[in-house]
């Protein structure tokens, strides 16, 4: 029998950089971030062109292919609107039941959680930790810290993303900063 053939990955995640073929690049300014934060005025004087959070994307499949998976690595500068840290926007998937793994790979941030009942919970996110999204619940991460927070994730390639619900209800509690620490309230 011939031996089989042995390629070359066609992609390097090398810890820190998701390098190689058709890595895609998304980037969130802070304009387009609008409403999410509570402290509007705050949020008009500072530059709407600023980069709060990019995310380098692997999609193997085609968006909405069920059986596939996605993953991406998310970069969130550290900072604050008033007492509020930098965030994701934040979503369900659209397919609800979706689950989702996200990881720590540098900096600190909180995953925060929302079920559809609106209970909100929140897990502390440093190098290595790994956190499970469960199905049903909604997930955006702050960066609590001063530097740069890098965190990777992998998605079912039919979740897709209902940012509609958060944009009109919010997560039913803010992550800010009281007393230089982070409270839920
Ligand atoms: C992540 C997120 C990424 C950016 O890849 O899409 O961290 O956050 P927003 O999508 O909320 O802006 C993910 O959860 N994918 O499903
Ligand atoms: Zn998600």
């Amino acid at each position: 029998m011939k031996d089989a053939k042995i390629f070359l990955p066609e992609l390097i995640f090398n810890g820190k950089k998701l390098i190689g073929k058709d890595v895609e690049k998304s980037t969130r300014k802070l304009g387009d971030l609008k409403g999410i934060f509570e402290d509007e005025v705050t949020f008009r004087l500072m530059d709407p062109e600023q980069v709060v959070y990019y995310v380098s994307s692997t999609f193997p499949v085609e968006e909405g292919t069920p059986g596939g998976l996605f993953m991406g690595i998310t970069y969130l500068m550290p900072g604050k609107v008033g007492n509020e840290y930098f965030m994701t926007k934040g979503h369900f998937h659209s397919n609800i039941d979706r689950a989702e793994f996200y990881w720590g790979v540098e900096g600190e941030g909180m995953l925060i959680f929302m079920n559809e009942k609106r209970e909100v919970w929140a897990e502390r996110m440093y190098p290595g930790s790994l956190h499970y999204i469960p199905g049903g619940v909604a997930h955006r991460v702050a960066n609590v810290g001063n530097d740069m927070l890098i965190f990777a994730a992998s998605w079912p390639s039919d979740a897709g993303h209902n940012y509609e619900t958060i944009a009109k209800y919010g997560f039913a509690r803010r992550l800010k900063e009281i007393d230089g620490k982070p409270k839920l309230i």
